[in-house]
């Protein structure tokens, strides 16, 4: 459970002048950034570049009500680029695909938040179970960030879920005067949800606009980014994805990911800026954000202009050859 404090009024700030032709404006989940970036030159662009960049399939509340079915399942999913085996995910209803990361959930304050999460997840193996057994695994729900209740059934992480299709319904009352921002929902279970964060089992939550909705953004596009890491085992094929995904694994067994793409293509046009909302979603990942042009050089600035969507007073320039740390979020 987070206890951010919500700050007052929001302070505007002017957006830093940019004296490059295209301009990129990046806000991150949990620190946000602005980049500056100039367009590729056209001898490389669209060559040696990655998947196309795609974000979450996304829900959308009506009527001040967002109701869904949210079923944890193991299944095969697209992570970096290949089919993976033993991926767990929310899948939308019993029937629904398996999404690596989860949905991407979008609501507005005042809103009320209506999820069913029906608990079909395998057996597992705690940490520190040195007989190394699997037991039954229990689940539940956590909003990271939110400023909703921790009573009942609303955020409330000592909900224990069995497995084997048992169920919760969690209604969660969002205030009317909650701030706008990036969010995200996770298992937060204790003792079981590491391993679930790390087999896919987290998705963004947006509480009205996900760069919280400073004028000085107006307009501009929004991208959401959840960068993630997994260990997947891919020496005799089907891929597999690794239970434990500690850092004694090196390339290609570990695999960062940024909405489940492996170094993914952003388009932007030359003059353009964007608002780039990254989440670190991983259980204890760090990561080193740096913007290098096609040519490889990191020779753009990146400006932090907000933190879990609440904007800056004034925005945070850091050079563009040292990387930003991206902390662990620690669920
Ligand atoms: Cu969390």
């Amino acid at each position: 459970m987070k206890t951010t404090q919500q700050v007052g009024p929001r302070r505007r700030f002017p957006l830093p002048s940019v004296p490059r032709s295209a301009r990129v404006t990046v806000l991150l989940g949990l620190i946000g950034v602005a980049l500056v970036q100039a367009p590729p030159p056209p001898a490389l662009a669209g060559k040696g570049l990655g998947p196309a960049f795609v974000e979450p399939t996304s829900l959308h509340s009506q009527n001040g009500l967002l109701d869904a079915t949210l079923v944890e399942k193991p299944g095969v999913a697209q992570v970096a680029g290949m089919p993976v085996q033993d991926v767990w995910t929310y899948q939308l209803g019993e029937a629904g695909a398996p999404n690596y990361p989860g949905p991407t959930l979008y609501v507005q304050p005042g809103d009320t938040l209506r999820l069913k999460i029906v608990n079909r997840l395998p057996p597992s193996i705690p940490p520190y179970a040195l007989d190394l057994v699997p037991v039954p695994t229990p689940t539940n729900l956590h909003l990271h960030g939110m400023h909703v209740s921790p009573l009942g059934n609303s955020d409330n992480i000592v909900i224990s879920i069995p497995p084997d299709g048992a169920a919760n319904q969690y209604e969660f009352k969002i205030p009317s005067d909650h701030p706008q921002g990036l969010y995200w929902y996770h298992p937060h279970r204790h003792k079981f949800a590491r391993e679930q964060l790390l087999r896919g089992l987290a998705g963004l939550l947006v509480v009205g606009r996900p760069d919280g909705g400073a004028p000085e953004l107006n307009g501009l596009r929004q991208r959401l980014m959840v960068l993630q890491y997994s260990v997947i085992d891919n020496s005799t094929p089907p891929a597999v994805m690794v239970r434990n995904a500690s850092f004694t694994g090196v390339p290609p067994l570990i695999h960062y990911t940024v909405n489940g793409q492996e170094n993914p293509t952003v388009d932007i046009h030359p003059g353009e800026s964007q608002v780039w909302n990254l989440c670190n979603a991983s259980s204890n990942g760090y990561f080193y954000l740096l913007l290098r042009g096609l040519n490889g050089a990191s020779d753009q600035p990146l400006v932090a202009v907000a933190q879990d969507g609440n904007p800056y007073t004034k925005p945070v320039t850091y050079p563009p050859d040292k990387p930003v740390l991206m902390a662990s979020p620690t669920p």
